[in-house]
């Protein structure tokens, strides 16, 4: 059977890769409906060759929608993921709206599928820099149990949006042509810049954005014990998330073992012969739905220790087709009612 599915935020950067997804990946769709803010009605966008207008997102958009993608900021999942699923619309929202309500699913397929089984209506997708840690780190998890993980990203602009993606474009050839850089969406310029400023900064010292990654990741793994240290950074790169991965384990693990563990595990590739300059790139990741894992090498600084670079798309892995592959399993296993 194929099924009503409806984009909303459709015209955002992660809106559009959810209509790539669904039609690179045949999701079953016999209708789709594109939903934005009235700023965006009138525009068209193309899925299976034909072109769909964008609707303005109302209360009342969902009725007879059986599926809902939604990637159009937290407020605005607030207020009409509810609606939808009142309507009887499924919601995989992309936001951080729901994403520590005990009640909603925060799921990655390859690592917690099992969650969706009691999902309420609404399912959250998880924040990108952690979606790619977690599809990583699963497979240590189960194996030996993680106590520990202390990790830095290297965040591409993507991440924040098209307006970064264009302000990283134009700060490179102002600097190149000699003129200051303007500074719109960051408080300083990010081409050839590091920012250690992810989301806002809470009263703990720490962004928004790595507290994400210490409470998604006990979510996700259903382990309030494991311990997250996060540093979260934006770089001048386009697409695809980086990041630095020391992790403590409860049993001891050999590097060989992680190696053929990871080599098996869904949605990882492992990139890991540093004496060929071979290891895991943004450049190289950009594009693809994998989880990308090298430089797979002991911490000697702890006991059990275990070092990782990790990369992914944050817009397709990230955020879009990790979204569409809960849809995926949604179809799969006969729980797209509720
Ligand atoms: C970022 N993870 O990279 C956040 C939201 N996509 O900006």
């Amino acid at each position: 059977r194929s099924y009503r599915v409806a984009v909303a935020g459709a015209t955002g950067a992660v809106g559009n890769m959810m209509i790539r997804v669904l039609e690179e990946r045949g999701f079953p769709v016999e209708d789709l409906t594109l939903l934005a803010s009235s700023r965006s009605v009138g525009r068209e966008l193309t899925f299976r060759g034909r072109s769909i207008p964008v609707r303005e997102l109302r209360e009342d958009s969902f009725k007879g929608i059986d599926l809902a993608l939604f990637s159009a900021g937290a407020s605005v999942s607030r207020k009409f993921a509810p609606l939808a699923a009142r309507d009887g619309c499924v919601v995989v929202d992309n936001s951080s709206a729901f994403r520590m309500d005990p009640k909603i699913p925060l799921v990655v397929p390859e690592v917690n599928a099992h969650a969706l089984e009691s999902h309420p209506g609404i399912i959250a997708n998880p924040n990108c820099s952690t979606i790619q840690m977690v599809v990583a780190l699963k497979p240590i998890q189960d194996a030996v149990g993680i106590r520990r993980i202390v990790v830095t990203t290297f965040q591409a602009v993507s991440g924040t949006g098209k307006k970064a993606v264009d302000e990283l474009e134009a700060q490179v050839r102002d600097l190149a042509e000699g003129r200051q850089p303007r500074c719109k969406v960051y408080p300083y310029p990010i081409a050839f810049n590091c920012l250690p400023h992810i989301g806002a900064f809470l009263d703990n010292g720490y962004t928004e954005e790595e507290m994400k990654m210490v409470n998604e990741t006990r979510k996700i793994f259903e382990d309030p014990q494991i311990r997250v240290c996060a540093t979260t950074v934006r770089v001048p790169v386009y697409y695809g998330h980086s990041e630095s991965v020391a992790v403590e384990t409860r049993k001891p693990i050999s590097v060989e073992e992680v190696r053929n563990l990871l080599e098996r595990a869904p949605g990882v590739t492992v990139v890991d012969r540093p004496k060929e300059n071979a290891y895991p790139m943004p450049i190289h990741a950009a594009g693809k739905d994998d989880t990308f894992v090298g430089r797979i090498r002991r911490d000697e600084s702890v006991e059990n220790g275990l070092a990782l670079w990790v990369v992914s798309d944050n817009i397709r892995k990230g955020a879009a087709t990790n979204a569409v592959q809960i849809a995926e399993v949604l179809v799969e296993r006969g729980w797209l009612g509720f």
